[in-house]
């Protein structure tokens, strides 16, 4: 039998309370694991998320001072590198999330306003989220074009670190390159391939999403630059990924689907795409030759709904 999947954008409201880890349940080694006042501002951001229903504005956040100059400082140590490290696209669309979306040292931009800018760019769109989705979930809902931000910052007392996703890793790791419409593509590509698929495929289409979207470089001409979010919001990895310590190969979905990787420290392994387009191809050939599925889907860029063939 088929496992359940979404049809519509509307169904991710049912993702909206199925959170494998709360946003408010933090660690013992979490930095902010013995400051009350940021877990009670956790709580607070994570039960906005939960009652989020699709088609509302994105619930606007005021940040505190000490929020701010959290974002500050992160946001001056990547933007330094980002001139040398990241890939065409990332460093076309900062400058225009600058202009249009409030991105600033100063300022931490409101997903309402960063969503507006995607959905006029490429169709993407940003949803709230109290913590990590399941697999399926969270790559089911990039079928419909659809992200899910957590809306929280890091903890003050250490600015260059967080073990989970931060607002700091969505706006500046992964927005920028939903802005463009070969990522758009392929990152969709992933999340079609996703519906309706076994257990053993979504794990496969995760370790796939690691290598890229979280951990990808790129070629450019003769260099190679980061798309990867995971990499365009770690400072020392980035630097680390683009010197000659890691492996590099060429990205291969099956290779990448079938490669082990560790969560915590740096990548021993890179793959490296020749251009987005490719990619999502590439994608495509993967679902159609590796995975088993008595349906075809197609997604319906007017109704925004998922049909099946
Ligand atoms: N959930 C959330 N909220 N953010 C993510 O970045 C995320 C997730 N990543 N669930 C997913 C899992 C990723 O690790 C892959 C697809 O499993
Ligand atoms: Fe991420």
């Amino acid at each position: 039998t088929v496992p359940w999947f979404p049809r519509k954008k509307s169904d991710m409201d049912t993702f909206a309370d199925k959170v494998m880890e709360y946003g408010e349940e933090l660690d013992a080694d979490h930095p902010g694991f013995k400051d009350p006042a940021y877990r009670e501002r956790r709580a607070q951001i994570t039960e906005i998320a939960k009652t989020y229903r699709y088609g509302s504005p994105l619930p606007h956040i005021e940040y505190t001072p000490q929020e701010i100059e959290t974002w500050g400082i992160v946001y001056n140590q990547l933007t330094s590198l980002y001139k040398t490290h990241a890939c065409r696209e990332h460093r076309y669309v900062l400058p225009l999330l600058e202009h249009n979306c409030g991105y600033h040292p100063n300022n931490i931009p409101q997903l309402e306003d960063v969503s507006r800018f995607l959905k006029e760019s490429t169709g993407w769109t940003l949803r709230p989220v109290m913590g990590l989705l399941s697999s399926r979930d969270f790559l089911n809902a990039l079928a419909f074009r659809v992200f899910h931000s957590t809306q929280y910052i890091r903890h003050h007392s250490k600015p260059l670190y967080t073990p989970e996703p931060d607002v700091c890793h969505e706006l500046l790791g992964h927005v920028p390159l939903y802005a463009d419409p070969d990522f758009a593509d392929f990152s969709q590509e992933i999340g079609l391939a996703s519906l309706g698929a076994s257990d053993e495929d979504i794990e496969k289409l995760a370790t796939i999403y690691w290598f890229t979207v979280e951990f990808g470089l790129c070629r450019q001409g003769k260099e190679i630059k980061a798309y990867g979010a995971g990499l365009l919001s770690s400072f020392g990895e980035l630097e680390y990924a683009l010197s000659s310590k890691p492996q590099k190969v060429p990205f291969d979905p099956h290779k990448a689907a079938n490669t082990t990787y560790p969560i915590t420290e740096y990548q021993p392994l890179y793959f490296v795409a020749e251009s987005f387009k490719d990619m999502k191809e590439q994608v495509r050939e993967y679902a159609l030759k590796y995975m088993r599925r008595p349906f075809v889907v197609r997604y319906n860029a007017l109704t925004e709904t998922v049909e099946l063939l």
